[in-house]
C-alpha cells in the first residue's frame, strides 16, 4: 500500500511539472508607472505556456508587433476587449501592442525560453514612445543593449 502510494505521489509530482503554465496579463488604462499598460510590461514563461490577455479596462487589445516575433512564427491579434489566450510554443521574444494606443507606447514584451533578443525586434518600425517603452522594458529586465 505505501509503495502504490508513493507511487502515485511521484506520478503526480511529474504530471505538475509537465504542465503548462497560464498566465495574466491585464490591459490597462493606467498604472503607477503611467497611461496606458500592459500589467506586467514582461513575462518570461516556458514554452507551450499560455497568456491570457484580461481586459481590465476597456478599449485595449492585444497584438504582435510587425517583425517582433521569432523568425517563421504567425503573430496574433486580438479584437478590442477581446481577451485573447495565446499559447506560445517558439522560443524567442515577442513584441506586443495594443492597436488604438501603440503610438502613446502601450507594448510589453514576452521571452519564450531562453532566447537572446534577435536583431528583427531591434530592427523593428514600431512609434518612438513605443521604442521607448520596449528599449526601457528589455534593460530593466537585464537585455539592454
Ligand atoms: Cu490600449
Amino acid at each position: 500500500m505505501r509503495a502504490l502510494l508513493l507511487g502515485l505521489s511521484l506520478f503526480l509530482t511529474a504530471f505538475q511539472f509537465a504542465q503548462a503554465e497560464m498566465h495574466e496579463v491585464k490591459m490597462l488604462n493606467r498604472n503607477v508607472s503611467g497611461p496606458m499598460v500592459y500589467e506586467p510590461d514582461f513575462l518570461q514563461i516556458a514554452p507551450g505556456d499560455t497568456v491570457k490577455f484580461i481586459a481590465a479596462t476597456s478599449g485595449h487589445n492585444a497584438a504582435t508587433v510587425d517583425g517582433m516575433v521569432p523568425e517563421g512564427t504567425a503573430g496574433f491579434k486580438g479584437g478590442i476587449n477581446e481577451e485573447i489566450e495565446v499559447t506560445l510554443d517558439a522560443e524567442g521574444f515577442y513584441g506586443i501592442k495594443c492597436s488604438p494606443h501603440f503610438a502613446m507606447g502601450m507594448v510589453m514584451v514576452i521571452r519564450v525560453g531562453d532566447a537572446k533578443v534577435d536583431t528583427g525586434f531591434a530592427a523593428a518600425k514600431v512609434p518612438a514612445r513605443a521604442r521607448k517603452r520596449f528599449d526601457e522594458i528589455l534593460a530593466r529586465n537585464g537585455f539592454g543593449k
